[in-house]
């Protein structure tokens, strides 16, 4: 007989489920099940309902179960369930491109197909460096990233990400020639900052610092988050994204923004390009694209690079790069029922009319014991708690888990809390879902 390997407990039922960046035995231990969810609301398996202050996981900006969307989806499980994209084509793609181009940053409108963010950062790394080649620049294979990037789990968005956890389990199976910039957070000089910190834009000349060290000919390209979500919310410094782009404008090194959390309405305007004003070279996104109905990710690329690959005999394939579930019939039908209710409930700009109350509410922590910093911007919001000596995480954790408890989803990370609730949030709940999570943190010690 083996030994039994994994520890006993009440619930062996839940061991066969491999979780995803959870605490799997804690976990198991003490289930937090979810069985339902509409609106705002989850249920849980006992009937519970909670407030989802976190639209699933940055996904669900519609709300959820949304009858739009599972009907579409319903059809078109029907009418066709799937259908390949290479060398073949369905209406639906090209139709959901063409919505997403009319949508996109000034020239993004070339849209390439994954499944997930990971797969989409993976996707514009990969069309970065083709670009280059396509160009007879095929030197320029390195990428810049930043300090507390996430750019999901695949080897490209490990690599560029700047997150230690994430990197530092597997080893150096990175990719080479990669180099990072310092993070934006400052809580020294920026501390309770309303909206986008004031100081710090000089951050972005540590990218000129990088280019002399390796030389431009050498880099691809630079990707950021606009703003970081899951470093625990890290925002841009007035003028900061600006300067970065002018520094990749002067050495022609693509920029591409990271949208898989701040893209579909979640900072106001549909991308945070938009809202920032500057204009990415490639753009990721996932999430939101779907409602979180269905896995999908869109990487969008301004007309040049799309160009320089569309050379050489018409018989060859451009770009050798592509998933079995590129535009997958089904996805794109969530995707397109999922703009369409955007569009007629005024979701991708919704956030920005209620960022003031948004605002307001969440500094209302401001001076609650053990808060080290609040951060917003559109619906985003984020408070930092002082870590207790030796054990980083586990305040954060205690007031997640009673946030819950209290029928209220939070995300934590590290002793940092993150809010980004569905653009649908009503004002009395977002009243709840501040004074719950004050409540707890007034309680926790
Ligand atoms: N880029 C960014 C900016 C993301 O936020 C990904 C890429 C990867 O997406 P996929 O679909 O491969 O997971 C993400 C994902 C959190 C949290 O802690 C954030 C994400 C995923 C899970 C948790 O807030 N973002």
């Amino acid at each position: 007989m083996n030994a039994q390997l994994t520890p006993a407990h009440a619930n062996p039922e839940l061991d066969a489920f491999w979780m995803p960046f959870t605490a799997n035995r804690q976990f198991k231990a003490n289930p937090r099940l979810l069985a339902r969810a509409e609106g705002m609301y989850y249920w849980t398996q006992d009937g519970r309902e909670v407030l989802d202050g976190v639209a699933g996981l940055w996904c669900v900006n519609a709300g959820h179960s949304r009858r739009e969307i599972t009907e579409a989806v319903a059809k078109q499980l029907a009418t066709m369930e799937y259908a390949p994209t290479f060398q073949m084509g369905h209406p639906i793609a090209f139709e959901l491109a063409n919505r997403l181009a009319k949508l996109a940053p000034p020239g993004l409108d070339r849209i390439f197909f994954t499944n997930s963010g990971s797969e989409s950062v993976d996707t514009a790394l990969k069309i970065a460096i083709g670009y280059h080649r396509a160009r007879g620049a095929g030197q320029r294979t390195r990428f810049i990233g930043r300090e507390k990037g996430y750019h999901g789990v695949g080897f490209g968005g490990m690599s560029v990400g700047g997150m230690v956890n994430n990197r530092k389990f597997f080893g150096s199976s990175m990719l080479p020639g990669v180099d990072h910039m310092s993070h934006t957070l400052d809580i020294e000089h920026n501390a309770f900052s309303r909206g986008l910190p004031q100081w710090g834009a000089h951050l972005a000349n540590e990218l000129e610092r990088l280019i002399a060290l390796h030389d431009a000919s050498t880099i691809a390209a630079v990707i950021v988050e606009p703003i970081s979500g899951s470093a625990g919310v890290v925002l841009p410094p007035v003028g900061y994204l600006k300067r970065l782009r002018e520094i990749c404008d002067k050495h022609d090194i693509l920029l591409i923004f990271d949208e898989v959390i701040t893209g579909f309405g979640r900072v106001g305007k549909p991308f945070a390009a938009l809202a920032f004003d500057v204009t990415p070279d490639l753009m990721t996104t996932a999430k939101g694209l779907t409602n979180g109905a269905l896995p999908m990710g869109a990487v969008f690329a301004q007309r040049k690079i799309y160009d320089a690959y569309m050379q050489g005999p018409e018989n060859s394939i451009e770009l050798f790069h592509g998933y079995t579930y590129s535009a997958h019939p089904v996805a794109c039908a969530a995707a397109l029922a999922t703009l369409d209710v955007y569009a007629r409930e005024g979701l991708l700009t919704r956030a920005a009319s209620l960022s003031a109350q948004w605002e307001n509410a969440v500094h209302s922590l401001r001076g609650l014991p053990h808060v080290i910093d609040v951060r917003n911007y559109g619906l985003i919001g984020a408070v930092e708690l002082e870590a207790r000596p030796g054990k980083p995480g586990t305040r954060g954790f205690e007031v997640f888990l009673k946030c819950f408890e209290r029928g209220v989803m939070v995300r934590q990370t590290g002793d940092t809390i993150a809010m980004s609730p569905p653009l649908i949030i009503e004002g009395k709940q977002i009243d709840q879902l501040l004074e719950t999570l004050g409540a707890v943190i007034r309680e926790t010690a």
